[in-house]
């Protein structure tokens, strides 16, 4: 065999070396001696004891050779001392913190982090690196193990307050609503090893693992927004992930893409896996096809550090490095700690059922504080006195609590907003005047001198001169932009993403223009002029679930500015059904907290097919309630500007899903008169003042709306109204009741749908129309039943469609 140089056997090493790491407390990973390192010799020797003690790297797969440089210095250096005394400390007290809530709280969940407590010294760390690098604020995801501990030795809040959640001690303020206490977030400062104070933001998350993760880097990425230049040093982001979830869920992976993309990107996210070996009952060998959980950042080329949880200071040492590596970088880095669980999954589970053998294991293994304190020789004996004292008289404490300790405050940037019930007092003036709009709409053309326009793109943007001079009715498109130029004139930031958002997936938008020579981008909203709010679009990687929960994130920090979400097609916001459902429907019910998010959903039955033409509006008022969302669908080009100006100008912040129309889009019947964006507001019901003799009336939303007005047209039928439905929730009720008292002859009130019956608004609609319609005979016209929305046969969509418009004008025998 060739010699090898010292050179090549380190390489071997720096390659091979974390597969024969010492990183599982228990021994339960299957050894592997990889054949590359069956070298021997003294540069063998000291390779492995720098690539084989208690911290795996990987970083090979790095193609920056700097960056890789940079991992083997530390790697192969002697580490500088680490203050064990510190160290000691935070694993006493993260160690105690669990037996004394266990102690006076069995059979009660917790999710303790005894068996990977060096969890709290890691975070020390980072905290402590971080700080000194210009760290102010940490945004912090986790989901429930060590959630409590984490609450108590990072973010700050007192043992008592904890404690006292578990005494349940105000449950009037949780009545229908609120949230476990392993789901709050919390607020609090945190002073580092080095004196430094350091905002903890400790995000709200649901049950829903890693659910968390794009809201929290939402959230870092609007309050480095905040700060400007200074953002991404101020602000650091720290996920925490369970093993089994970061293996196995999608929104892991879908966040980890979000890292190097300029619409998304926050410096870098520290990650931390806390890596117990097991997911509930499960063991990695059946919920990871690879050897480490945390295999799935090997998509983007950054280090990962696997590190002993056994050994606290290897694992501080790594905290370190992957905070120094972020900053140096500005790229993701993950410390996979790795340690076990003393108990079951929660402490009313028994482990001891599906891995009896390695519970037998556990059962004799001493708290870490005990191992660590004996391999410094510190006699821990009066501090853990001490601590423990502590802990018993803050349950003492706890128990005379009566009002719920852990109520948060929103930050002063919320002060100008509220949530909670409508109110009609809200509304303001969403007009803008003619000079204003046909400035807004110059702007939306100008380009920078030599830059080549598409002709097409050239004759649109010629049409939106004409139409904000008046000369030509708006359209959608125009609308929206002129919604957004006249908002950021009041200084108001816009941030709008989606999959080919910036164009369009209508060829409808093109907020940014493209220059034919060079492709150059150019974003004429961003460039109005020198000092002005933000105006961000961005094309959204080919994401729903982390992308909407990263929106939904920025909007919880920034609730000035009018943040967007737009879906390819309404179907496609299923793929992030978990922020729909948990975070956006049920914030602020569960957690008190806000967001003035908007999803823009593509609607419409136009012979697409099963997944291009429902937004599945049923599921949206299925979750409408306690007026915690807006549900529209403005039917007209006016209607969307002022819907969309309302939802910015208003103090109010709401979620606001906008059914939007497809080939509507440039449809004459759904442009406006100039006059209806200079005077007006949004209407949530409009009416038609011609027909008060009408006999029948028909209500319906969206697209369908128009149709039923040309059938009405062609059949030159004269006696039947057309109600259109422009905001489903907050349901207008008395805008509905004043719409049918316009028309006193009319008898028979009917919904008409393009739904199946089973989907659309029927549910939802008929007994309040039967409840408010009252005497008039109340019916409806959908599709049949279906288990899919729409047929996938342009003609039998034809047909459909035809026959809904013959139903719907033919009379009811009955009336
Ligand atoms: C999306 C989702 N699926 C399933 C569950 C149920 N569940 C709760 S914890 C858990 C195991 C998690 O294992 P791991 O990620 O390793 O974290 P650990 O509890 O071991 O810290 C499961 C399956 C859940 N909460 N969320």
């Amino acid at each position: 065999m060739v010699p090898r140089t010292d050179e090549a056997v380190f390489d071997a090493f720096r390659r091979w070396g974390y597969l024969a790491a010492d990183l599982d407390p228990l021994g339960c990973m299957q050894p592997l001696a990889p054949p590359e390192l069956s070298l021997e010799g003294e540069a063998a020797a000291r390779a492995r004891r720098c690539y084989c003690g208690s911290i795996g790297a990987e970083f090979m797969h790095i193609p920056d050779a700097e960056r890789r440089q940079w991992i083997a210095e530390r790697m192969e250096t002697d580490p500088p001392p680490v203050d064990s005394a510190r160290v000691l400390e935070r694993l006493i007290r993260a160690g105690l913190f669990e037996p004394v809530l266990q102690s006076r709280y069995i059979g009660t969940k917790r999710f303790s982090l005894e068996g990977i407590v060096a969890l709290i010294p890691v975070m020390d760390e980072m905290l402590d690196a971080a700080a000194d690098r210009g760290a102010e604020q940490m945004v912090l995801g986790m989901s429930h193990r060590g959630r409590l501990n984490v609450m108590v030795h990072i973010v700050g809040k007192s043992a008592e307050d904890v404690f006292a959640r578990f005494e349940d001690v105000d449950p009037r303020s949780f009545l229908g609503g609120g949230d476990v206490k392993y789901h709050l977030g919390a607020t609090g400062d945190y002073v580092t090893a080095h004196g430094a104070d350091v905002e903890i933001h400790l995000v709200s998350n649901p049950s829903h693992l890693e659910a968390v993760d794009p809201v929290a880097l939402g959230r870092a990425r609007a309050k480095q927004a905040r700060l400007c230049a200074r953002g991404t040093t101020c602000v650091l982001p720290l996920l925490l992930h369970g093993d089994a979830a970061f293996a196995g869920q999608g929104t892991a992976a879908e966040t980890l893409n979000l890292a190097n993309l300029d619409g998304y990107t926050v410096g870098g996210t520290v990650r931390v896996v806390v890596n117990n070996l097991i997911g509930f009952t499960a063991n990695p060998q059946d919920t990871s096809s690879s050897r480490f959980a945390a295999d799935v950042a090997k998509r983007l080329p950054i280090p990962i550090f696997h590190v002993n949880a056994e050994d606290p200071d290897a694992a501080v040492r790594a905290a370190r490095w992957a905070v120094e590596y972020r900053y140096q970088f500005h790229s993701d880095v993950v410390v996979d700690l790795i340690g076990y669980r003393r108990h079951g999954h929660s402490e009313i589970d028994d482990p001891t059922t599906t891995q009896p053998v390695r519970y037998r294991r556990i059962a004799v293994l001493p708290p870490v504080w005990e191992s660590y304190a004996r391999r410094h020789q510190f006699d821990t004996a009066p501090r853990v006195a001490e601590i423990r004292g502590e802990l018993e008289a803050a349950l003492k404490r706890a128990r005379t609590i009566r009002k719920n300790p852990l109520l948060r405050q929103l930050p002063s940037y919320w002060d100008a907003f509220q949530g909670g019930a409508y109110d009609p007092a809200m509304e303001v003036d969403t007009a803008v005047r003619a000079e204003e709009l046909s400035a807004i709409g110059k702007l939306l053309v100008r380009v920078p001198a030599g830059f080549s326009i598409h002709p097409k793109v050239k004759k649109l943007l010629d049409q939106r001169v004409q139409m904000t001079e008046g000369r030509h009715a708006i359209d959608f498109g125009t609308a929206e932009l002129l919604a957004y130029g006249s908002l950021l004139r009041q200084g108001t930031p816009v941030r709008l993403t989606g999959q080919d958002s910036r164009r369009g997936t209508f060829n409808q938008r093109h907020a940014t223009l493209f220059d034919t020579e060079t492709e150059a981008a150019y974003t004429p909203l961003a460039n109005m002029a020198l000092q002005q709010p933000a105006f961000e679009v961005y094309d959204s990687p080919l994401s729903e679930a982390a992308v909407v929960g990263f929106e939904y994130g920025y909007s919880r920090d920034y609730p000035e500015t009018l943040v967007l979400w737009e879906a390819q097609f309404g179907d496609f916001a299923n793929g992030a059904q978990v922020y729909i459902d948990q975070f956006i429907a049920a914030g602020e019910d569960k957690w008190g907290l806000l967001s003035g998010l908007v999803l823009l959903l593509p609607h419409g039955y136009e012979g697409q097919g099963p997944e291009h033409s429902s937004a599945r509006v049923e599921r949206f008022l299925q979750l409408a309630a306690r007026d915690n969302m807006q549900i529209c669908q403005p039917t007209t080009a006016a209607q969307c500007f002022h819907l969309l100006r309302r939802q910015a100008l208003r103090r109010w912040r709401k979620p606001l899903v906008v059914f939007t129309p497809k080939g509507m889009l440039r449809h004459p019947a759904a442009a406006s008169p100039l006059q209806e964006l200079t005077s007006g507001r949004f209407l949530t019901v409009i009416t038609e003042g011609e027909l008060m003799d009408a006999t029948r009336v028909l209500v319906a939303t969206g697209k369908i709306v128009h149709e039923l007005r040309a059938e009405r047209k062609k059949r030159g039928d004269t006696h039947t109204a057309i109600v259109a439905l422009e905001q489903l929730y907050p349901f207008p009720e008395k805008e509905l009741i004043a719409a049918l008292n316009q028309l006193p002859a009319a008898r028979e009130v009917v919904w008409v749908q393009e739904e199946p019956a089973n989907m659309g608004a029927l549910f939802f609609l008929m007994p309040r129309l039967r409840r408010l319609a009252k005497p008039r005979a109340v019916r409806s016209v959908k599709l049949s039943a279906s288990p899919s929305p729409a047929t996938g046969s342009v003609k039998a969509h034809e047909v459909q469609q035809k026959t809904l418009l013959a139903l719907a004008f033919a009379t009811a025998k009955a009336v």
